[in-house]
């Protein structure tokens, strides 16, 4: 190993860009959402990028992780995932039974590092990432359009203007919100974010986004927020609308009583959500399909074994977002491009966002995809000037953790939040 691969520097830089108000089980989106961009410098002076989350707890993470990867070798990704899990749990987790659980700190924190070493090896190569994956089997990744009901603007100043897209409350608003997602950027298939309303109000709106777009497929996700009983007594309207429904219910023995009886598959970020989950997901039936996320499953290679098991036990596989920039974007199209089985067009909050700190502003979804971004390693490069603006949102800010229960109690002083809601 040569040894211009070896890491000399790695810088962690938090920031914050503009977040609109968008509705979930939860609460409320606040107007600004936390990222951390990671920066790997190899001692040849190769930079690889990663984007996380910016909690304070993934920060200190990151940051404590960091120094400590300093001198070892871009390639040495089972010394690296040793080393973080010895400082993040003080135990080398290698010694551990498989099917390991509790990794999700590890994963987290390898993941945001992962992606910056591949990128790192690319350059170095002078290829694009996805061929250290063993290559591109598509050459434009599928994403859906996100929908979101929303407030037209924020509590309080926010310190910038409201958004374009508007109120999304009443079906005809859900229904604009998707026209100008699918004109805008052609997607093929729509998501909407549930467990706002009551469901009957939440499947009037599949409904009416089904007459206007008879050929798109539909997804729901409550994230959690409905009961059993609620989503056995919704069931039958939701046959035959959707592709697949997505985490009515929060817990993976209520997800196994609720396939009992679907028609549909069942779709999960929140229950299977490490690769310990799986035995219990696969006797349960619980779910039919997963969404993977490299940030938390633990980087773009863990993304394949997944799809790779999901192949073995007949999972659909696609993939699940929270609000990004471009870099983890370029992540998942990299990685999403080598998936034989991605089964559905991926999640991307991507639409939402208007900030950016890649060069060249923002990257563009055209019918209904991403092509992979050209050049070598993750196809995108920093923009200095838009790095330090966004860390500056950061400081200033406030925010530390994301809250949108906090926030929600600003517009709707009673509301209380808790899963299920209905
Ligand atoms: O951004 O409000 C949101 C979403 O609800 C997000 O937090 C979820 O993690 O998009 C995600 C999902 O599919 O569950
Ligand atoms: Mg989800």
């Amino acid at each position: 190993m040569g040894g211009s691969l070896r890491i000399a520097e790695v810088r962690v830089t938090p920031i914050a860009f503009r977040d609109p108000p968008l509705l979930n089980v939860a609460g409320v989106h606040e107007p600004w959402a936390l990222r951390s961009i990671i920066e790997v410098v190899s001692e040849a002076g190769i930079l690889g990028l990663g984007e996380s989350y910016g909690d304070a707890v993934t920060l200190a993470d990151l940051t404590a992780v960091g120094p400590a990867l300093v001198g070892m070798s871009v390639h040495d990704f089972n010394g690296i995932r040793r080393r973080i899990s010895e400082i993040l749990h003080g135990r080398d987790e290698a010694a551990a039974m498989f099917p390991a659980s509790g990794t999700r700190r590890v994963n987290v924190a390898f993941g945001a590092f992962e992606v910056a070493l591949l990128d790192v090896q690319a350059r170095a190569a002078g290829v694009p990432l996805h061929v250290l994956l063993g290559g591109a089997i598509r050459d434009r990744v599928p994403y859906s359009a996100y929908l979101f009901y929303k407030f037209a603007r924020h509590h309080g100043d926010p310190g910038y203007p409201a958004d374009d897209w508007g109120e999304g409350v009443s079906h005809a608003q859900m229904v604009d919100q998707t026209r100008r997602m699918v004109d805008r950027f052609g997607f093929g298939s729509i998501k909407l974010k549930g467990g706002v309303f009551e469901p009957d109000y939440e499947i009037e709106t599949l409904r009416a986004l089904r007459a206007a777009f008879p050929d798109h497929p539909l997804r729901i996700d409550p994230n959690g927020g409905w009961s059993v009983a609620t989503t056995l007594r919704v069931l039958p309207q939701l046959d035959g609308l959707l592709e697949y429904l997505e985490d009515p219910t929060g817990t993976l023995e209520e997800m196994g009583a609720v396939a009992q009886q679907a028609t549909m598959p069942l779709a999960t970020n929140m229950v299977t959500v490490e690769f310990g989950h799986i035995p219990k997901s696969l006797a349960l039936n619980a779910v039919q399909v997963i969404l993977s996320d490299h940030h938390y499953w633990g980087g773009l290679r863990a993304t394949q074994h997944l799809a790779h098991l999901g192949r073995v036990f007949g999972l659909g596989i696609s993939m699940h977002s929270n609000s990004h920039l471009g870099i983890s974007l370029a992540a998942m199209t990299q990685v999403g491009a080598t998936l034989p089985n991605l089964a559905y067009a991926a999640d991307s909050h991507y639409p939402w966002q208007v900030d950016e700190v890649i060069e060249g502003g923002k990257l563009r979804f055209e019918g209904g995809a991403l092509a992979i971004p050209p050049g070598p390693g993750l196809g995108v490069t920093l923009d200095r000037g838009a790095l330090a603006a966004l860390h500056a949102n950061f400081l200033a800010c406030g925010i530390r953790r994301r809250d949108d229960g906090q926030e929600m109690r600003k517009h709707q002083p009673e509301w209380q939040g808790g899963r299920p809601r209905f």
